[in-house]
């Protein structure tokens, strides 16, 4: 019989990617999603009648208990969250809720209805925040920077916490920045990628944004869910870094999408103090050693090549709607 998976954040970035992962497996995967007043399932659409989509919040635990009770999932994946680091300062109080309580909630309906259940919990690099040490791995301290950066901890610490107080089967992905072309346009890649070629196209004729000289270590999404999936094969559960060990400025991002689109960056791209953070985190690097040796990890797109293919598919998607 197929193994089921629950997926909640399945109309996400991530979530789009490791359900076609798990299809492929050969799994059932159900989705949960959450009401809106518009269905919003553009990324899961070529695949949404192989999916089972049922209703959930991560701010209702009843929901998720229904869930879990009604389909019985061999492995859940946690990929929900309030997840753009800049919408945490306007939205404190839902960022937590939704991004560090939502955590409890899953794991305390895993713990009440099935504690066999093997549990993914989205992680994130913005823990380090403030880094204390470089590169970053699973030993270093976490100091961060944002309401969502101190959510994320509170999420880490509770799978770990549940980890070892009720023996779940319960892993933590330290992701660090993964994009694609199904990013949200609102994060910096994508809006810089969608920005060049909108430029590129004659449909405006700049970008604006916040601090040029933030350093990520940007990686491309459909590479991290595959480490997602194997976490939950391993015999035990355990906390990773994953990321690529490279880190690249903002700056350097603009450079390589304009060019991509033909454009020299230093003509299109404007400073607006509207998208300058009130506390950032400056410089983040992972090292994955740990994921290399016991996942496998390893990418498959540069940065480089990551940037250009997001460039070509906005360009290709703007072109089809004229
Ligand atoms: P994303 O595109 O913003 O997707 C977030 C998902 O969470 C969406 O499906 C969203 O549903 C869902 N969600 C939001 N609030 C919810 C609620 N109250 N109840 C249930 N679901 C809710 O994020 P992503 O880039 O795929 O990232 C996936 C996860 O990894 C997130 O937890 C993120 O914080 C974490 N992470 C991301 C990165 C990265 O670089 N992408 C790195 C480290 C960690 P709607 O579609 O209805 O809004
Ligand atoms: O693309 P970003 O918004 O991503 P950020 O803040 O690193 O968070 C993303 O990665 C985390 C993993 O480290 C995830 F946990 C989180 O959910 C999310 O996926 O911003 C990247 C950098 C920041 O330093 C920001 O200040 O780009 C800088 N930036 C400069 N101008 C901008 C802009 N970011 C955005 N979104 N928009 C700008 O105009």
């Amino acid at each position: 019989m197929a193994r089921r998976a629950l997926i909640i954040g399945i109309t996400g970035q991530d979530g789009s990617y490791l359900a076609e992962l798990l299809l492929e497996l050969g799994y059932d995967v159900v989705g949960m999603v959450r009401r809106s007043s518009t269905v919003n399932f553009e990324r899961i659409a070529h695949i949404q009648d192989r999916l089972t989509l049922v209703p959930g919040d991560l701010l209702d635990e009843a929901s998720i208990v229904e869930v879990l009770r009604s389909h019985r999932p061999e492995e859940v994946y946690n990929l929900g969250a309030q997840s753009f680091v800049q919408t945490s300062w306007g939205q404190p109080v839902l960022t937590g809720e939704v991004t560090a309580l939502g955590v409890t909630r899953v794991l305390d309906a895993i713990r009440m209805t099935d504690p066999e259940i093997r549990f993914y919990q989205a992680s994130s690099s913005e823990m380090f925040g403030k880094v204390q040490q470089v590169p970053q791995t699973e030993a270093t301290p976490f100091y961060p920077r944002s309401p969502y950066g101190v959510a994320k901890v509170y999420g880490h610490w509770i799978t770990v916490n549940y980890r070892e107080s009720y023996g779940l089967h319960a892993s933590s992905g330290i992701l660090f920045n993964h994009e694609s072309p199904r990013r949200g346009l609102e994060f910096v890649t994508r809006k810089v990628t969608h920005g060049a070629a909108r430029v590129a196209l004659g449909l405006v004729d700049h970008v604006s944004l916040g601090n040029l000289d933030a350093q990520r270590d940007w990686g491309y999404a459909a590479d991290f869910v595959w480490v997602m999936w194997r976490m939950l094969q391993q015999d035990q559960p355990g906390d990773y870094v994953v990321a690529t060990g490279e880190t690249h400025s903002v700056a350097e991002l603009c450079e390589l999408a304009f060019s991509a689109a033909g454009l020299d960056w230093r003509d299109h791209v404007r400073i607006d103090p509207r998208f300058i953070r009130p506390a950032e985190v400056d410089l983040l690097v992972g090292d994955p050693a740990k994921a290399e040796r016991e996942l496998g990890w390893e990418r498959t797109l540069d940065f480089a090549g990551l940037v250009e293919t997001m460039v070509k598919a906005d360009l290709a998607a703007l072109e089809a709607q004229r």
